[in-house]
């Protein structure tokens, strides 16, 4: 069974609650859908969200870099040659999420040739995936609420923190305010989006050091080498590398050369085949990882519930799958649903990421 047909379609769903975090805002989902259609109809799904101040894309580069350079090598390749296609992408450098939702889109394919669910062809270790929720910028009580009513009504306990604010006092008391009010059994941890310098994240975890954070993610520039080094060596938290981990060759340097001892796993920058070898390096060298978030639709977040439920390795920790939440619609034909704090991985062949066509029509921008 041959790829007949690879295109990527724009579309823009607006947010009710938009997210703030250190290194931009979403008001809008404006993604791209990636569909992968084969010479027998079958049709793979995968969502891509344009991050520009973290990977520079955007929606027309991936689009374009879609469209125009993978399809036409791309079309004509058998479904189940994976390396084939691995070895088309690895052509091109950077375009992270691109190349990720067409690898995601492809294994979807090939979930329903082999009538599997995908899940189970990547690893098949557990049904559902523990959810953390991810909390922007807003002052401290209005976090505390948000979180308690997320707890309330979704049965979520562990939060993430976007932080790097200043003054960092900001972050320190939103921190405080959170741990009282949620108790000492919630789990919580600070993304700071590269927001602080070391010096600034190392006075941050002096004056958290009694609230039982779990780590902290990306609390400066990575490429100061030395001084995220330093932190890592004195922190007594883990620090987790995101946006300085994009793909295999930088996560594997990130924990080599001290700059991290902990990994944010994102299957939209990676898609499945790269995620599941940065999660078997970062296994090999006995450093824990965590499903990230990147901002992803319903779409998205199936995808990194089938990826993180199919390993051990991921299946750990929460992963981060709830901000589709803060969105006015999705393109999703079932709804996602999180119960007791879990999200269930679909029973169907594929990833399990059926698209509502009318709501595609709805929201494509490019008719
Ligand atoms: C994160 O973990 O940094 C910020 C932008 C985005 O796409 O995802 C984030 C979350
Ligand atoms: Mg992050």
């Amino acid at each position: 069974m041959k790829i007949a047909t690879v295109e990527a379609i724009p579309y823009s769903i607006p947010y009710v609650h938009p997210l703030h975090f250190a290194s931009g805002a979403v008001h809008e989902a404006d993604h791209v859908l990636v569909r992968i259609t084969t010479d027998d109809g079958i049709v793979g799904t995968a969502d891509t969200p344009p991050r520009p101040y973290t990977y520079g894309e955007t929606q027309k580069s991936i689009v374009a870099v879609v469209e125009d350079l993978f399809a036409p090598q791309l079309v004509g390749l058998d479904v189940l040659d994976r390396e084939k296609v691995q070895a088309v992408l690895a052509r091109t450098v950077h375009n992270q999420t691109a190349k990720g939702a067409v690898d995601i889109a492809l294994w979807d394919v090939i979930g329903q040739f082999l009538g599997q669910p995908v899940t189970r062809l990547l690893g098949g270790f557990t049904d559902s995936m523990r959810v953390s929720h991810m909390l922007g910028f807003k002052p401290a009580q209005e976090l505390l609420d948000l979180a308690l009513r997320f707890r309330e009504t979704y049965g979520i306990t562990t939060f993430k923190l976007k932080t790097g604010r200043h003054p960092i006092g900001l972050d320190v008391e939103a921190a405080a305010v959170l741990r009282e009010g949620l108790g000492e059994d919630a789990e919580l941890y600070m993304d700071a989006n590269r927001g602080w310098s070391a010096n600034e994240a190392m006075e941050v975890l002096r004056r958290t050091a009694d609230l039982g954070l779990q780590f902290l993610e990306e609390p400066d520039d990575a490429r100061e080498v030395l001084g995220r080094r330093r932190l890592v060596e004195r922190s007594t938290i883990p620090i987790a590398a995101d946006e300085s981990a994009p793909n295999l060759g930088e996560a594997a340097k990130e924990i080599l050369t001290g700059g991290a001892n902990l990994l944010a796993v994102k299957t939209a920058r990676s898609g499945f085949t790269e995620a599941a070898k940065i999660v078997g390096m970062a296994e090999g060298m006995g450093v824990d990882v965590y499903v990230g978030n990147q901002i992803d639709t319903q779409v998205g977040t199936i995808a990194s519930v089938v990826f993180g439920a199919a390993l051990a390795h991921t299946s750990k920790r929460a992963g981060e799958l709830s901000n589709f939440l803060d969105m006015s619609d999705d393109l999703l034909a079932e709804p996602v649903v999180i119960a007791d704090g879990r999200i269930r991985v679909p029973d169907v062949p594929g990833v399990g990421t059926a698209v509502d066509e009318d709501k595609l029509t709805r929201y494509r921008t490019d008719r």
